[in-house]
């Protein structure tokens, strides 16, 4: 007898669900990760910003309103990639774990990823077949090298030495493609579209893994994109931060009973900005919603292709984000207006508080500002559409679900290494409408970010401060510090993050 796929989950399917519905085989299975995208950029999270197919979704699928990363690049690549905290895999390396792709892979899938990538071995070596993107951390939109194409300027960068790109088993350091119409949004989805094509026939089912690197730094979209938002946001982010805390509370995806976090203390008012600086502040704020707008435009090209080779009906398909918003500004080249090759401009802390409403703080932090991720499942005939959930969530069960749906198995060794235990644990029966277990805990921790959720208490420092505790149930946005009110429980929890801390690295 075949099998659905689901392991004993298959004998729970909710009600809705008709046998005839589903196909026989397992599911296809499509990973986005937006990068440093905030927690309110796409519409379905309530913001402004044209984001058709991502909106699409979610009223053909699942929200979650608790769903978390790791703050931070590359530790959540590899948290999402392996099932484990980033810390007990090791952070580049991956040596104590197995990613999605070596599991899946002799689980019958045809494995692809086009996007960044970010951790040293690259993913061909780590169990995918096919990939095309940046290996490193971020690039240049227009144009991933160092070199200038003829007739054009040099790129902005960063940095002063080359980013790795990779093409197959390939790294190249400093990739300038010929094309002048490059745009590496765009190329991500071409490649991903011509690997469906080529593979379209296959009875095999697809595993395939989007990470993006929109809307990261460097501020670069195609003119068309930006004309769309340019004086949009002369209203400044005091008030877009308070429409899109509105439109939250109107679409049903944050209670009205939390209030918003107050402006970032590193923002000035909006109403301090002299004309000029409201304009500058505009056109950064218009670049970065044409590169989420594009990146929508992108993820419609690949859902099209998807429908067309008839394989839309039995594809599971997860949106996310790495971490939120980011206040960073290594504006390289401060006096070039934020768009064109030749430009290296970031938003700052200004349109990234707007960014990650209705929470405090930003990307390497670990406040709900800094981890907290929008999260949409889809899955047809098995997620209800348009439904939404409050059960906390965490990259680290991306691993476990998949092995879940693909019925794959998670291997006893690997070569060379120790391999550790998962600690997700899958999603699944929240995608069929049911409670879950909770986690018992979870942990965070990046650079001077640390925190521990468990329940609905939060413990979360910075640096040298204190520990801070919250209770998300009464203050989601973390306004009320209770530390100094309930010291034991700050005592035990700073304890089991301690315990974890020693202990996950072993
Ligand atoms: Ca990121």
């Amino acid at each position: 007898m075949k099998t659905l796929g689901l392991g004993a989950a298959s004998l729970a399917l909710p009600g809705f669900l008709k046998a005839a519905d589903r196909s026989e085989s397992k599911p296809n299975i499509i990973l986005i990760m937006a990068d440093d995208l905030g927690y309110s950029d796409i519409g379905c999270y309530g913001g402004e910003i044209r984001t058709l197919n991502l909106d699409a979704l979610a009223a053909g699928g699942m929200r979650f309103t608790q769903f978390y990363n790791c703050a931070k690049c590359s530790p959540t690549r590899a948290t999402l990639l392996t099932g484990q905290y980033d810390q007990a895999v090791g952070q580049k390396n991956l040596e104590h774990g197995v990613t999605f792709a070596e599991v899946l892979r002799p689980a019958g899938y045809r494995t692809i990823i086009s996007g960044k990538w970010h951790q040293q071995p690259l993913p061909t070596t780590r169990g995918f077949d096919r990939y095309y993107g940046l290996a490193d951390g971020c690039c240049n939109y227009w144009n991933p090298g160092i070199e200038a194409r003829p007739g054009e300027p040099k790129p902005g960068r960063k940095i002063a030495g080359p980013r790795r790109w990779a093409i197959e088993g390939e790294s190249i350091m400093g990739y300038t493609p010929e094309d002048k119409n490059f745009y590496t949004t765009d190329a991500f989805a071409d490649y991903a579209i011509a690997r469906l094509e080529e593979y379209k026939n296959e009875t095999k089912p697809f595993l395939l893994y989007l990470p993006q690197t929109a809307p990261h730094y460097p501020l670069h979209a195609w003119p068309e994109d930006i004309s769309r938002y340019r004086g949009k946001y002369k209203t400044g982010w005091d008030i877009l931060r308070r429409q899109r805390y509105k439109r939250q509370i109107e679409i049903g995806m944050f209670d009205p009973k939390y209030e918003m976090s107050p402006r970032d203390e590193r923002v000035p008012s909006w109403d301090s900005l002299s004309e000029s600086e409201k304009d500058q502040a505009d056109l950064k704020m218009a670049v970065y919603a044409a590169m989420i707008d594009r990146m929508d435009q992108a993820i419609g090209r690949v859902f099209a292709k998807v429908k067309e080779i008839g394989k839309w009906e039995n594809t599971l398909i997860l949106f996310l984000a790495d971490n939120g918003g980011c206040p960073e500004t290594p504006d390289t080249t401060p006096n070039i207006p934020p768009g064109p090759v030749e430009s290296y401009r970031s938003v700052g802390p200004e349109w990234a508080n707007a960014s990650n409403t209705p929470y405090r703080k930003y990307k390497s932090t670990d406040y709900e500002g800094g981890n907290c991720t929008p999260f949409i499942a889809y899955w047809p005939g098995v997620i209800k559409p348009g439904s939404k959930t409050d059960q906390v969530g965490h990259i680290i069960d991306i691993m476990p679900t998949f092995m879940e749906v693909a019925g794959a198995e998670y291997p006893g060794r690997i070569e060379n290494g120790k391999l550790k235990p998962l600690a997700g644990k899958s999603l699944l029966p929240i995608f069929q409408g049911k409670q879950r277990k909770q986690h018992d805990v979870l942990y965070w921790q990046f650079g001077k970010a640390k925190a521990v959720r468990t329940g609905d208490w939060k413990l979360v420092k910075y640096g040298d401060a204190d520990w801070e505790l919250y209770d998300l149930d009464k203050d989601r946005t973390e306004l009320n510090n209770l530390a100094s009110q309930h010291p034991q429980k700050v005592k035990k929890m700073a304890g089991m993050w301690e315990d974890w801390w020693k202990n996950c690295r072993k």
